[in-house]
């Protein structure tokens, strides 16, 4: 496993992280003697003006006769609350990530006048047991749920907006008030005792770092703000963080650290900040009540979370930006997650194919090691939808391009693979090799579309291609010209069968502060350190476009992305980056995922195996057994790391792996719907526990369990040799997916099993599946589908089939077909809500559960009535059919 020194920084060596902590720990309401600080912050009452769904209003510090902030308040009628205050002519423009950009625009619909109130000293929106009360002096916004207190923003009044200031007579800065350990003249000019006397932790015009000097021209530029949540018992989301997915408090330790970094084999149980960012935090309290914040700000932002007798309370500070958020408040953390989620959404829905399974090796070295590990997957009977190739394929890292002789004739090739059913993935990082005769590298230096160094010229950096530059994604016109690029007239021997992977766009940068760019670069107008975290997002919204426009928007794309961002769901999936094949990675590989689901991006998964390292043949198996739970399922390794395509560690764990392999194939409908509801909803396809059962307190903290929609509940075997695995059930019926036996709801200890990992049925669903095991998704296209019904205690359940054509976006234009499929009173109805012609068969249904066995069943067609042939055994029902599509209503009777 790859050994790395300390690369990254710690908060004591973060200037405004410091800063602003230390006003938190030091906080006084009222002005101390001799020391100024900015914060404690009102709004001047005389300027607040009403405008659609809300005010716009300027505020300043209550010690200061100086108004500088202004702003908008908005409320929406999907029940957020949009604040945005940036300075009165500041100094430099701060960096916003563009509103179209990451909002979507369709959900924002403003609230009317009449349900605004304003007054001399506050205003308050409500709409539909919604409110929200703004309180002008101090500065305090409120967020209440059935009149009850969820969350307040700035309760502590932590609120800090360090404005631009020239550079003026800082002397004073290292005179040092021997009285005092700290002395502190102005928030921005701290002095901490050291070993060796006083140090200025200051730093406000330039920062050391190991050997970097991260100059700081416009000096101080942070933003931060309190928010308490109110009778919560737990926080979760601000992925990501290799950590437990309910937040920790951080008052002994370090702030949770969003700053997108190539933080590989990042260490386990820590807030340390890897690959992304998502500023989104959700919280949970017994009384069924539940708030979410979205700090919309890229800069590198810190999270401290307290917990109070009776909240938890936690502080955001960002090093740069506008001071930008939205409130959420509402019955369930469910519900707060999905207006979050399609706020910043709506979620892509992926082209079937790619939610099947993915190999991939850093690298199959040439075309015929690349076809033959395809065919390998034929002769050993296992499904496969895609086949990646990574750097090594390229000429010389120049992407959009091939290396002739270990990949010649690419086109045939992906013809080949088009024919088995399988797709292929190439990679394109963001790193630009200095190439004359590159053509990337031409277009971007001709046109200027190079982020800049600190100095105005193009940034060069080292990167795999040796010295590269980065394309500056955050213009619109540089992603209007990057997905120019994978025209088929430009991405030569490319073809409609081929998908995009962009790694490295953190970005990473070898020989750079932190592995990536300095925080000096300029992207226009804007230092790098301000649009830092949506970098990566920008790269995979470029590239998603370049591949909508070749298709004529015609084909979904699929864009697979390390780095990225609130809002990064509409662009395809993500996945853990550079974990290795350890137990413990394998472990965290579910909180992780479940975090990053809260955060709106459910389309997640971490590499099968391990990057780093050599899986043993148990871990290889057990990876695969749960990885076919994971959204995203991808096998991958280092290419230092031994061969691991699943023949190559004898019968037993190829048998295993191929059953887990097919496990998903089978259950494939079920996943796709999840999908569907996913975008449509904002429903994640993953979920914690707690999110289906917020009000069992059992289910708050539960991060090695979790369910797939609300049917399946997966527990992995994360232990060698483990002999037991402890899985709760909430109240209610479940059932064993294996072996369709009834399991009791509470504590369960399960006798692990060879052959696969604890998957339960919920009593009460129905789960849509396709039985023949095949060598593909496209290959089973045709396939019939059958209806797993496990029975709740009331001898009902419910579920919904949803299909459309897997590839196209008509879905959107009313193609698909969506059934309603309920089992009540003995009668099982399959109801079309939305239909198009498809004419797959239902070919089987299988009942658990039911309290008696039918006598005769009736099947009723559009009132034809037959009865229909059923056999059971040990109390499970089991009906063929032939002569019903998916595409009609039909019931069945049980007599
Ligand atoms: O492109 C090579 C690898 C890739 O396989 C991996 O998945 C990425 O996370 N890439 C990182 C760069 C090198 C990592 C050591």
């Amino acid at each position: 496993m790859a050994i790395k020194k300390r690369l990254f920084k710690i908060f004591e060596e973060s200037s405004f992280c410091l800063r602003n902590r230390y006003l938190a720990k030091n906080h006084i309401l009222s002005k101390p003697q001799g020391l100024r600080f900015d914060i404690n912050y009102k709004i001047q009452s005389d300027s607040i003006i009403r405008i659609p769904g809300g005010i716009s209003l300027t505020a300043g510090s209550v010690f200061e006769t100086e108004v500088f902030l202004k702003g908008n308040i908005i409320m929406y009628k999907n029940g957020a609350l949009h604040t945005y205050l940036d300075e009165i002519n500041p100094l430099f423009p701060r960096f916003r990530p563009s509103p179209n950009d990451i909002l979507n625009q369709s959900v924002l619909e403003k609230l009317e006048d009449e349900n605004i109130h304003i007054t001399e000293d506050m205003v308050t929106w409500e709409f539909d047991h919604i409110k929200y009360k703004l309180t002008f002096n101090p500065l305090r916004l409120e967020g209440f749920y059935k009149d009850e207190l969820i969350i307040a923003a700035n309760s502590k009044s932590l609120m800090n907006f360090e404005k631009y200031r020239p550079k003026g007579d800082e002397n004073n800065i290292n005179e040092v008030d021997v009285n005092f350990p700290i002395k502190i003249i102005d928030a921005t000019q701290l002095i901490e005792e050291g070993e060796g006397g006083y140090k200025n932790i200051g730093n406000i015009w330039s920062e050391e770092y190991l050997d970097y000097i991260d100059e700081k021209p416009r000096g101080p530029s942070s933003v931060a703000l309190d928010f308490e949540f109110f009778n919560a018992s737990h926080v979760y989301g601000i992925p990501e963080h290799a950590d437990s997915l309910a937040l920790n408090d951080t008052k002994e330790g370090s702030p949770y650290r969003l700053f997108n970094c190539d933080n590989f084999s990042y260490k386990l149980g820590d807030t340390a900040a890897i690959y992304g960012a998502v500023p989104f935090m959700v919280s949970r309290s017994p009384a069924l009540k539940s708030a979410g914040v979205f700090w919309l700000n890229s800069s590198e932002t810190w999270i401290d979370i307290e917990t109070l007798p009776q909240s938890k309370h936690s502080h955001w500070i960002s090093e740069a930006g506008a001071l930008e958020f939205f409130l959420f408040v509402g019955n369930s953390p469910l519900s707060v997650i999905e207006t979050y989620t399609l706020l910043t959404g709506p979620a892509q829905l992926p082209p079937l194919s790619v939610l099947g399974y993915h190999q991939c090796r850093w690298n199959y070295n040439t075309r015929e090691d690349l076809l033959e590990v395809s065919n390998g997957f034929l002769t050993n009977s296992i499904p496969l939808d895609v086949v990646w190739l990574d750097i090594e394929h390229t000429d010389k890292k120049k992407y959009f391009t091939w290396d002739d002789e270990k990949f010649p004739d690419p086109t045939s090739m992906q013809e080949i693979l088009a024919k088995q059913g399988r797709n292929l993935v190439t990679i394109v990082d963001p790193h630009i090799k200095r190439d004359p005769d590159y053509f990337v590298h031409q277009d971007s230096e001709n046109h200027n579309y190079y982020v800049a160094n600190n100095e105005g010229n193009s940034f060069e950096g080292v990167c795999w291609p040796g010295i590269s530059s980065w394309l500056d994604f955050t213009r619109p016109e540089v992603r209007e010209y990057w997905s120019s690029n994978f025209d088929y007239s430009k991405y030569q021997n490319s073809t409609n069968n081929l998908y995009i992977w962009n790694d490295m766009n953190e970005p990473s940068v070898f020989n750079s502060p932190e592995g990536t760019m300095p925080r000096g670069n300029l992207h226009g107008n804007y230092e790098h350190r301000e649009v830092h975290n949506t970098y990566g997002m920008y790269m995979q919204q470029a590239s998603y476009q370049g591949l909508l426009k070749r298709s004529q928007k015609k084909e979904r794309p699929f864009v697979l992305t390390r780095s990225f961002f609130a809002g990064t769901q509409k662009y395809g999936a993500i996945w853990t980056g550079d974990n290795a094949a350890e137990w413990s990675y394998l472990e965290y590989s579910v909180p992780m995922h479940l975090a990053i689901a809260i955060g709106g991006i459910s389309f997640c998964g971490s590499d099968v195996g391990g990057f780093f390292g050599d899986p043993t043949p148990e871990l290889l198996v057990r990876w695969y057994q749960l990885g076919a739970y994971y959204p995203f399922f991808r096998g991958h390794a280092h290419i230092e790391s031994e061969r691991r395509e699943p023949w190559l560690f004898g019968e037993e764990a190829l048998r295993k792996i191929r059953a887990a392999i097919r496990e998903r194939y089978a259950l494939l409908p079920y996943w796709y719907g999840l999908f569907y509801i996913y975008r449509t909803c904002g429903t994640p396809v993953i979920r914690p526990m707690f999110l289906e059962y917020p009000e069992i307190e059992e289910c708050a903290s539960l991060d090695r369990q979790y369910l797939v929609g609300s049917s399946l509940l997966v527990a992995g075997i994360t232990k060698e040799l483990q002999e037991h695995v402890d899985v709760f059930l909430p109240q209610g019926r479940w059932f064993d997916y294996h072996t369709l036996l009834e399991i009791n709801a509470g504590q369960q200890s399960f006798q692990v099993q060879e052959d696969w990992i604890p998957v339960l049925i919920k009593g009460g669903s129905i789960i849509p599946r396709k039985n023949t095991p095949r060598m593909s998704s496209k290959e089973m296209l045709a396939d019939p589908y059958s209806f797993l019904i496990a029975i709740d205690s009331n001898d009902s359940a419910q579920g919904f089939l949803y299909a459309d054509d897997t590839i196209s976006h008509n879905y959107m234009s009313g193609e698909y077909i969506l059934a309603d499929i309920q089992l009540n009173d003995f009668k099982l109805s399959y109801n079309l809500t939305n239909t198009m012609e498809l004419e797959n068969n239902i070919d089987e249904i299988m009942i658990i559960g039911l309290s008696r066995i039918p006598n005769e069943m009736i099947l009723d067609i559009k009132g034809q009535k037959k009865p229909i042939d059923f056999g059971v055994r040990n109390n499970m029902i089991v009906i063929n059919i032939s002569d019903i599509t998916i595409s009609q209503n039909w019931t069945i009777e049980f007599k």
